[in-house]
């Protein structure tokens, strides 16, 4: 079959729909397209603009910092830019660099033609451009946050004006947008491989991206929940973190850190990832100890949670839990010293011959590992007392990120820019740019260490002369300006017209990965056919794969109904399962955003009903697009995929990405709960009085009943669902009435529970914990109510029948959770607090 001719009629045919499904909306309406690869470029670019804002950030820190007894900024200045320049850095840049580039590139790492939820792309990255700007426009109107980017309270809780709560509420919406992205990154990987990857054969970057995701979704919510306590605390006065009404800012510390370590690593695994896919191409054969990366990989991501406590040796934290963190800290070394050495043994045993983008994973390799290096020294605890927070580890932490991050990412750029423009960038100009950063770094971060140890503070405004840093310093800013010129060069090269320039031939740098057979960049199709894979690099292994692909000889090599699909697989062998519908051009994903981004931003100026009235229109919104997008009955049930496969258009439950995105979601959201719990044991084993002598205590009962109510509306969602399977729509919409009334009771039981005996949040952390639960947990039941009246909604209006079931059975999985996170709600507010 796969060698028999394709008629020329046919094959124009397909080609016409394809194009027609899949074509990019023109004029103003540009910008209502949601495809990944114009998604992904705004995105990276729009990255990449924040990296260049925050860098103008640093440089101005550095003239500052050049001479001794320097006025050139304010105190107060100095502080808002180093605190811009490391959030930015960390949550505008970092981050969604690589989110964004691999919503440009995983669908044809994949042979996808697009990610699985095309406007959830689109959604989280207008979150991302309208927090983005408002967190980094502060900066113009002189009301920055100020505090450093971890935020330490007391300084940051006590701080006047709008300056934390920007950070506050404007990062915790650009993370919620980052947890969007991984889930779609996440589901992409598992759910949108072709046929035949089995989880064995994927590219090295899927394998990244899924542990990368993984780790997003589980280390970004507790710093939500920090980041929600927080903001309780500054607006309404709720004392988490004030001793003196029971509170403790080390609980902050905790949840910043389980954040902020993994963070590290979610920054610098990607990298890893890029030079995973460019070390094979540059040695032109397979990659040496495949599993043994991928296990590393799976390893750093899973130590990392383990070793936040590093961050916090300074703290007085007894020597068990400092020895223990401490070795733990060394041997994060193992593995990722593996997947370099794996590197270095591909690069030994191949020829290596192209030199664009290995020069700069050759830089990163060199930077990163002395990073890695004065990391193993800071790990042991003695020698961090000595040089913490000083500019020893201003030089380790740029040394780690620039290495880890800056120039894989660069060299990225320059290998994958063929793939996207089909052009190449300047050999010429890459070398200058090359030379110019590395020299530069080198000169300003180098110097750091010595001033580190000699003494001089990170965080601080200027210096006396006597202090002998002045040569060091003024060095460290002419490096500064050095790396500048490097990355201007760069960003020249990238952006410059290369209208003229002829195209270059298709895979120019002989790759072995399926995303190299792209071949024509117009076509906004993603693959002409979705492959049949059956080796990790099918470019070099398997006989005749691109004029097969290009023949449209694999599957779906159409579109006949006119609609945007993709194939659906299993998650570890990748059986096909069905050929879904994704999702097409909308405006909806950007109104969306929009109001989200009110919802977040209002409360900084204390707006509270607008933000509330701006996060029930997000909610329509949402609302909106799913009912005119996924809840589609499919004319007909199933499809002729290619190569003589049929498959169903439609699948629900543990088959269907939208029931693994809900999952995923639920793990993050869980994550972020449980949290909330860490906070409640923390208080409780380090605090003497929480619950305080003779307070006020919850009201066993009425927490009870809620909690008695949350099994019920739980009992009658699964009742709903197996009705509904079973046929018997009328009285599965009654078990989803009776879902939304338990709901409701649940709700106001918890409510009575904690204001009836007349808890005073603003008195003491333990009322504040109680009630910051209970609002937490009330927020989902009100989801919860909005999923229930959604599905009776469909199944009253026919877009939920017996056999297009999925929105209730992800509502059902939903409830799994919900219930979960109910009955612990109410146990610790109704009965915990009797036993402390
Ligand atoms: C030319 C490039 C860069 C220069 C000259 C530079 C310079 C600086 C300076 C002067 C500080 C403040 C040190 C202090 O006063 O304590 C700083 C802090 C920081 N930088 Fe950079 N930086 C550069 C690139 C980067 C990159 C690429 C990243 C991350 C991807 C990054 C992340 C950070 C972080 C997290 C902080 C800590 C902020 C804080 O203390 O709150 N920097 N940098
Ligand atoms: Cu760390």
């Amino acid at each position: 079959m796969l060698d028999a001719p394709v008629d020329a009629e046919v094959k124009a045919r397909r080609e016409a729909d394809l194009r027609r499904a899949w074509e990019t909306p023109k004029g103003w309406r540009y910008w209502s397209a949601v495809n990944n690869t114009e998604v992904g470029v705004w995105y990276s670019l729009t990255a990449f603009f924040f990296m260049l804002c925050a860098g103008v950030l640093a440089l101005l820190m550095r003239i500052q910092l050049a001479v001794p007894d320097n006025d050139f900024l304010s105190a107060d200045r100095f502080n808002q830019f180093f605190t811009m320049h490391g959030s930015a850095m960390m949550f505008l840049f970092a981050v969604p660099m690589f989110e964004a580039v691999s919503i440009l590139i995983l669908p044809a790492f994949l042979g996808a033609r697009d990610m699985p939820f095309p406007r959830l792309s689109a959604y989280g990255y207008w979150s991302f451009l309208i927090g983005g700007i408002f967190v980094l426009g502060s900066i113009l109107f002189n009301v920055a946050p100020s505090s450093g980017w971890f935020m330490y309270p007391p300084l940051a809780t006590e701080q006047e004006g709008i300056g934390p709560d920007i950070w506050l509420l404007g990062l915790s919406f650009i993370e919620v947008a980052s947890i969007a992205a991984a889930v779609e990154l996440i589901v992409g990987t598992i759910k949108c491989r072709p046929p035949g990857m089995r989880i064995n054969l994927m590219p090295l970057y899927a394998w990244y991206v899924l542990v990368v995701g993984v780790m997003i979704l589980f280390a970004f919510p507790p710093l939500i929940a920090g980041d929600f306590l927080f903001e309780l605390q500054r607006s309404m006065d709720w004392p988490f973190f004030d001793p003196d009404r029971g509170g403790d800012p080390l609980l902050w510390q905790h949840l910043f850190w389980i954040f902020g370590h993994p963070e590290v690593y979610i920054v610098f695994l990607p990298s890893i990832a890029i030079a995973a896919m460019i070390v094979p191409t540059a040695a032109q054969r397979p990659m040496v100890g495949y599993s043994w990366i991928v296990l590393s990989a799976v390893g750093v991501g899973f130590l990392s949670f383990g070793l936040w406590v590093h961050h916090m040796f300074t703290t007085g934290l007894p020597s068990l839990s400092l020895g223990f963190f401490s070795a733990a800290s060394e041997a994060v070394v193992i593995p990722t010293g593996v997947q370099i050495f794996a590197f270095v043994a591909t690069l030994m045993v191949g020829r290596v011959t192209m030199s664009q983008p290995m020069l700069w994973i050759a830089g990163a390799l060199a930077i990163f590992t002395a990073g890695g290096l004065t990391g193993v020294m800071v790990a042991i605890a003695p020698f961090d007392w000595q040089v913490h927070d000083t500019y020893f580890i201003v030089a380790h932490l740029h040394y780690t990120l620039f290495g880890g991050m800056v120039f894989p990412i660069i060299g990225g750029i320059y290998y994958f820019y063929p793939f996207i423009t089909k052009k190449k960038m300047s050999d010429r100009l890459s070398r200058w740019a090359f030379w110019l950063t590395f020299s530069g770094f080198n000169i300003c971060f180098l110097p750091m260490h010595l001033t580190g140890l000699q003494g001089m503070p990170r965080r601080v405004v200027t210096y006396p002369e006597a202090a002998g840093w002045d040569v060091l310093n003024m060095v460290s800013t002419l490096g500064s300006f050095i790396v500048a010129a490097g990355i201007l060069v760069f960003a020249w090269d990238l952006l410059r017209p290369k209208g003229r320039q002829p195209l270059t031939e298709r895979n120019p740098w002989n790759a072995g990965t399926l995303e190299w057979s792209h071949d024509v960049p117009e076509e906004a199709w993603g693959v002409r056919s979705v492959p049949y894979i059956s080796s990790r690099y099918p470019l070099w292994e398997q006989p005749k794969f691109l004029e097969r692909f290009d023949d449209g000889k694999f599957y779906i090599p159409d579109a006949p109904e006119g609609k945007r699909e993709t194939i659906v697989t299993s998650a570890v062998d990748a059986v096909p399962q069905a050929v879904v519908q994704v999702t097409g051009p909308a405006w909806v994903t950007l109104w969306a955003a929009a109001f989200t981004g009110g919802a977040f931003i209002l409360p900084v100026f204390k707006f509270y009903w607008l933000s509330a009235f701006s996060g029930v229109c997000a909610v329509a919104c949402v609302i909106y697009w799913l009912w005119t997008s996924t809840a589609q009955v499919p004319k007909t049930p199933m499809r002729d995929a290619g190569l003589g496969l049929r498959l169903p258009v439609y699948v629900t439950g543990p088959k269907a990405p939208g029931w693994w995105a809900v999952f995923i979601t639920m793990l993050g959201d869980a994550t972020a709960f449980a949290s909330l719990v860490f906070g409640v044991f923390f208080f409780w084993t380090a605090r003497p009085d929480f619950p305080p002598e003779g307070a006020a205590l919850p009201d066993m009962m009425w927490a009870l009943l809620a909690l008695l109510a949350f099994v019920v509306a739980w009992g009658a969602t699964v009742a709903a669902r197996e009705l509904n399977r079973g046929g018997r729509q009328g009285v599965a919409r009654w078990c989803i009435v009776g879902a939304v009334v338990a709901t409701l009771a649940a709700l106001g039981g918890m409510w009575l529970a904690i204001v009836l005996p007349g808890l005073q949040p603003e008195t003491h952390a333990f009322p504040a914990v109680m009630y910051a639960l209970t609002v937490w947990t009330s927020a989902h039941c009100v989801l919860a109510v909005v999923m229930l009246l959604y599905c009776l909604a469909g199944s009253v209006f026919g877009k939920l029948t017996q056999l297009y079931d999925a929105d209730l059975r992800n509502t059902t999985l939903f409830w799994h959770f919900m219930c979960l996170s109910g009955v612990i709600t109410t146990l610790l507010v109704g009965v915990a607090p009797r036993l402390m």
